[in-house]
């Protein structure tokens, strides 16, 4: 399987994030993959590929070229206010307030985003774009013609909306991706994310359209990031009721849960006839993710990769989260090992 990785994700560090009361270094860090590419040349997965450079047009798809603008210039606007920390938000215009867009940093900074967990610094940009463009050179791939192919994304994406930061996602590399299938003449696209997390941007962009099919299987919102979507009765809206399932589970949850969930979306994808699956794949519901709560073990990646395999779709894996960061690249790796054991038996 090809990997596609772009260095530019070093240019994204950010300091800390506010974790249940106190300033913490950032989970979201380089480390994370470098560790993941590390593990795809130690066991030879294939070759390790540059992304191309498709500009911004693709990302205009999905994001408003406003918010583009924003994120874009935000971290210029910043440094010439003389400042070099990171740049985050602290006022968002939750209930009672207006969605105007103000025109100060900070103001604008609150317009775009959703929570204070995704630090603008002076490189995020470049990372993020890099990212995004990592996505779209293995959706290129596999529009070639292969059966899958690994964007080995950081910073992730897919709590990002179209015109919303948060989450420690800035473009939804994914969501990006599957518009791309689209607009290469694909009709139908299945998106499975098996992040910890539910993915409310992917969501969100794809709710009243039918010609993608999101499926996601997370921790439940009432207790867990982003808590404010991922329940099990968003079904979609308009044209797109029917194409959105989720899975919430309960804290704990262990394989044999997870996997009766995985096996429901597989259902609803059979049922889709997608041309092509694009898989969120977040590693976070590892036993020792030190942010979340769900039980899988190493071995399970393997039996995930080889049910996703099962389904007989050309698939792209994006990379989303996961924070043990000693496991992550064993675990994020025995997924696509298992999907190409799978796939060629
Ligand atoms: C991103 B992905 C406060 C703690 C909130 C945010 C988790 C984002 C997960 N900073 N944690 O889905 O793995
Ligand atoms: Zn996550």
């Amino acid at each position: 399987m090809l990997t596609i990785y772009s260095d530019d994700h070093h240019l994204h560090h950010g300091r800390c994030e506010l974790m249940d009361g106190q300033l913490m270094p950032c989970f979201e860090m380089p480390s994370r993959a470098d560790h993941i590419l590390q593990r795809v040349i130690n066991r030879e997965l294939g070759p390790v590929h540059a992304p191309q450079d498709f500009g911004r047009t693709p990302l205009e798809r999905i994001h408003s070229a406003a918010y583009l603008d924003f994120f874009q210039g935000a971290w210029a606007r910043w440094s010439e206010q003389g400042r070099d920390g990171d740049l985050l938000p602290y006022t968002w215009p939750a209930r009672t307030l207006r969605s105007v867009l103000p025109t100060s940093l900070h103001g604008q900074l609150g317009y775009y985003s959703f929570d204070g967990g995704a630090p603008i610094t002076a490189g995020t940009w470049q990372a993020a774009y890099s990212a995004a463009q990592v996505a779209l050179t293995a959706q290129a791939e596999i529009q070639r013609g292969a059966r899958s192919a690994f964007a080995l994304c950081r910073p992730p994406g897919h709590h990002a909306a179209g015109d919303l930061m948060g989450g420690y996602c800035y473009l939804n590399n994914a969501a990006i991706a599957a518009q791309a299938f689209l607009d290469q003449g694909r009709q139908k696209v299945a998106i499975l994310d098996v992040d910890y997390h539910h993915g409310n941007g992917t969501q969100s962009i794809f709710y009243e359209r039918n010609d993608v099919l999101f499926t996601s299987i997370h921790g439940h919102p009432e207790a867990e990031f982003p808590f404010f979507l991922g329940y099990d009765d968003e079904h979609g809206e308009g044209p797109g009721e029917g194409f959105n399932f989720n899975y919430p589970l309960a804290a704990g949850s262990a394989w044999s849960h997870w996997s009766a969930a995985l096996e429901q979306a597989c259902t609803e994808i059979e049922r889709y006839d997608a041309d092509v699956l694009v898989i969120s794949l977040g590693v976070d519901t590892f036993k020792d993710d030190p942010i979340s709560q769900f039980k899988l073990d190493s071995p399970d990646y393997l039996r995930m990769g080889e049910r996703i395999a099962g389904l007989g779709k050309p698939t792209l894996f994006v990379m989303e989260g996961g924070y043990a960061v000693e496991e992550i690249g064993i675990n994020a790796v025995n997924v696509l090992e298992g999907f190409q054991r799978a796939t060629e038996e």
